[in-house]
């Protein structure tokens, strides 16, 4: 408005006087004029068109990982940035590494415009909390990979959540490894499995009572599916549960081992290696397909044969765009989304990594 009226003031008062007395000056003015006055809405228009909403009215939505040093959860904040670029959203990328952290980022998100937030939270039973706290700020929640827990044990499922289906890829992890052994030709005598477990995660006890569960339906003996109860669900982890099984069962010469993820399994294999259990004595199968990539590019094979890759764009993408969907047009995500896997190793994680769109470093 302030333009377009100052255009019309220079614009009018010279131009009289000057048509009463000189035509070529008239003509001058006159060209003068009309460009003021077209910049002038020019200048109008484009502050009418522009879509970028201000500052304190942007779309901001934070998005909490458990273990922002894993690879699965900074592949799920690529894909969700890419979700905010896309959209035009702004996407706060939160470590909530404990529930301190994660209470506290609640608050921050609240305190700096946000109005949803996605996690995937550092322990389940937080849920009450988070939703408690997420319900006082204002802000939308939805649950991402593990789904939150209430005081009554049960799953909370009225917080959107999008996780995998748990039980069946870790089905697809058992009999994948019992197909091996037997392409291999490994007699069972010699044969044992290992199964890290994590069991106080839902999600990670349902992907390895499947893998135990599709074992023993091929035909694994159940007295040799020996559990190691991880105490932290990470490399170091899983390491040191595998050497303490690997001390108690040291007569085994062979190895099947499985476990919730990447991490899980790739613990147990440094722990095998450590006592010379190599490619020839071990096959292992991963969960998440993302953690491993470096294991594929060694020289030679290790005892990690393959893993399940998950959909990191779905986990991170998907959730984004429902919480952005949810915030703008209020469509509510859906309650309970699970997604698929399928299997990569050293032979086709190339291809199906870049189909996916996940860098390979
Ligand atoms: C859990 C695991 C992650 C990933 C995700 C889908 O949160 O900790 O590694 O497997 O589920």
């Amino acid at each position: 408005m302030k333009t377009e009226s100052l255009a019309r003031t220079n614009a009018s008062t010279p131009l009289e006087v000057s048509l009463m007395r000189k035509p070529i000056h008239c003509l001058f003015l006159l060209v003068l004029s009309a460009g003021l006055v077209l910049s002038g809405c020019k200048k109008k228009k484009q502050t009418s068109d522009d879509q970028t909403p201000p500052k304190e009215k942007r779309i901001k939505i934070g998005f909490v990982v458990k273990q922002p040093e894993e690879p699965w959860f900074q592949l799920e904040w690529k894909f969700a940035q890419e979700a905010a670029k896309d959209l035009g959203f702004e996407l706060l990328k939160i470590a909530g590494t404990d529930g301190e952290k994660v209470l506290s980022a609640i608050d921050n998100l609240a305190a700096g415009g946000a109005q949803g937030m996605i996690i995937c939270t550092p322990d389940v039973k937080l849920g009450p909390a988070i939703v408690n706290k997420t319900k006082m700020n204002g802000l939308k929640l939805l649950a991402v990979d593990d789904q939150f827990v209430g005081p009554d044990g049960k799953f909370m499922t009225e917080v959107p959540y999008l996780g995998i289906s748990a039980r069946k890829i870790g089905q697809k992890v058992g009999k994948e490894l019992y197909a091996q052994m037997e392409t291999r030709g490994w007699s069972l005598e010699k044969t044992a499995c290992c199964v890290g477990t994590f069991d106080e995660l839902d999600t990670a006890r349902e992907r390895t009572e499947g893998a135990i569960e599709a074992l023993i339906e091929a035909g694994f003996p159940k007295d040799k599916i020996f559990r190691a109860p991880h105490k932290t669900s990470d490399i170091p982890g899983a390491f040191d549960a595998t050497h303490v099984l690997l001390t108690q069962h040291a007569n085994v010469e062979r190895w099947l081992v499985c476990g919730m993820n990447d991490s899980a399994v790739l613990g147990a294999i440094r722990a095998m290696e450590g006592i010379g259990l190599d490619a020839d004595h071990v096959i292992g199968i991963g969960i998440n397909g993302t953690d491993c990539i470096g294991e594929f590019q060694k020289e030679d094979p290790t005892g990690f044969y393959g893993s399940i890759l998950l959909c990191a764009k779905e986990h991170g993408y998907s959730t984004a765009k429902m919480m952005y969907e949810w915030i703008v047009n209020n469509v509510e995500p859906p309650k309970d989304t699970r997604t698929v896997g399928q299997l990569i190793t050293r032979d086709n994680f190339e291809k199906v990594l870049t189909e996916q769109g996940i860098p390979i470093p």
